[in-house]
């Protein structure tokens, strides 16, 4: 950033999506340690706890992005990205090997117990606190509980935990996304569809399979959802499902988000544009044989989440880039268009606040160019 100070100091972009970040990198300890601090910040909750989660999130990326392994923290010292109290931890790691408050938290109460909530499909950081706040600390706590009650999606979710900890391989994706592809070749001919998530970033192992559905024709898309998860339940393949902006790119829809003016939400502040793709997410159940799983007499099917996203052809530019992910690097790219550039990102389309215009996307190329950034390969945005 202009400042060069004669040290032979580490350098870092201000962004993460100006960075190349892959999923193997040099300082797997520290990363691993800021991002318990991070999860810990966020079962803790309220707006501060926030904050301080984000600056976690920021120093573990930051450790990310560098191009070797940290061997005392003066080489990192002078990064603007890195807080006081994360400084603190990477030093304690660096000098004895562990930090004494990241083993505090590992060992709580608290975090052990509010972690193990939190990884039910449906349990946020809130629900998981309200438990503990309630004495809570176990499945058959929660299952013998008289003062709660769970939702359908708890319930799911807690009935399939174990499954549902299975890791999905990229090649049990790759299965299920065949499948889709056969089902929707069925429907309606021609329309197309692609692994996208942590898969399609280079994960080996995922928590569930992402998968982005369009047909090359405006339009025709529609309707493909309710039918494509009609023909799968029918299959028994779906044990759990929640649909969610079903119909959200009707003519009438897209005018109910479209005000007097004529400009649509994207036009406001970024944040505004919510993601209003449609979308079928929920728990599925996959013949043992389908996810290559070894035959279990007792279980012939494994439970997995899946999320299914259909996005019209105008959109799929803007709806690969979002659910390609990761999170933090979404995150990153719609806080620099808008910081740097006034340009409204979302998983729909680009709207330039000073040209006043959207910005008509065929390809993530087109994207990167818009924003003025080097292209990114999808394993170069794991941050
Ligand atoms: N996504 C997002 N914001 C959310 C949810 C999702 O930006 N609140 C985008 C970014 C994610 C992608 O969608 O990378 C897929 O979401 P997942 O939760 O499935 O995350 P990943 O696929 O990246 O990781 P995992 O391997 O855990 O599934
Ligand atoms: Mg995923």
């Amino acid at each position: 950033d202009g400042s060069a100070d004669g040290e032979s100091s580490l350098q870092l972009t201000k962004y993460e999506c100006q960075r190349v970040t892959t999923l193997d990198h040099y300082n797997r300890k520290l990363v691993e340690a800021l991002e318990l601090l991070e999860s810990h910040a966020l079962l803790i909750g309220g707006e501060q706890s926030q904050g301080r989660a984000l600056a976690f999130k920021r120093s573990s990326t930051a450790m990310k992005g560098l191009p070797k392994e940290i061997e005392n923290v003066d080489e990192i010292s002078s990064l603007r990205h890195l807080g006081n109290h994360s400084l603190r931890i990477i030093g304690e790691i660096l000098t004895k090997g562990y930090s004494d408050e990241v083993e505090q938290i590992r060992n709580s109460e608290f975090y052990k117990a509010t972690k193990l909530f939190n990884n039910i499909f449906g349990v946020g950081p809130t629900t998981a606190r309200y438990w503990y706040d309630k004495g809570l600390r176990t499945f058959d706590d929660l299952r013998n509980s008289e003062i709660i009650k769970l939702t359908d999606r708890q319930q799911s979710g807690l009935d399939n935990y174990d499954e549902l900890c299975e890791p999905v391989t990229l090649e049990q994706a790759q299965r299920i996304r065949d499948m889709v592809q056969n089902e929707i070749d069925i429907i309606l001919p021609g329309t197309k569809s692609m692994l996208v998530g942590g898969h399609r970033r280079g994960k080996k192992a995922g928590h569930d399979t992402d998968i982005l559905i369009w047909h090359p024709e405006e339009g025709k898309e529609r309707g493909l959802l309710t039918k494509l998860v009609d023909r799968l339940e029918l299959k028994g393949y779906i044990k759990y499902k929640e649909m969610i902006n079903i119909d959200a790119n009707t003519d009438e829809a897209f005018l109910r988000r479209t005000n007097s003016r004529g400009l649509s939400d994207i036009k406001e502040k970024p944040g505004k544009a919510m993601d209003h793709l449609e979308r079928c997410f929920g728990i599925f159940s996959f013949p043992r044989t389908l996810l290559q799983l070894p035959q279990n007499d007792d279980n012939p099917s494994a439970a997995r989440r899946v999320d299914l996203i259909v996005t019209p052809a105008s959109q799929w530019a803007y709806a690969l880039v979002g659910w390609t992910g990761n999170k933090q690097y979404n995150r990153s790219l719609r806080l620099y268009a808008w910081k740097e550039l006034q340009i409204n990102l979302s998983s729909h389309a680009a709207f330039d606040c000073r040209e006043q215009k959207l910005l008509p996307a065929s390809t993530e190329q087109d994207i990167f160019n818009y924003l003025k950034l080097t292209y990114r390969e999808p394993w170069e945005r794991n941050c």
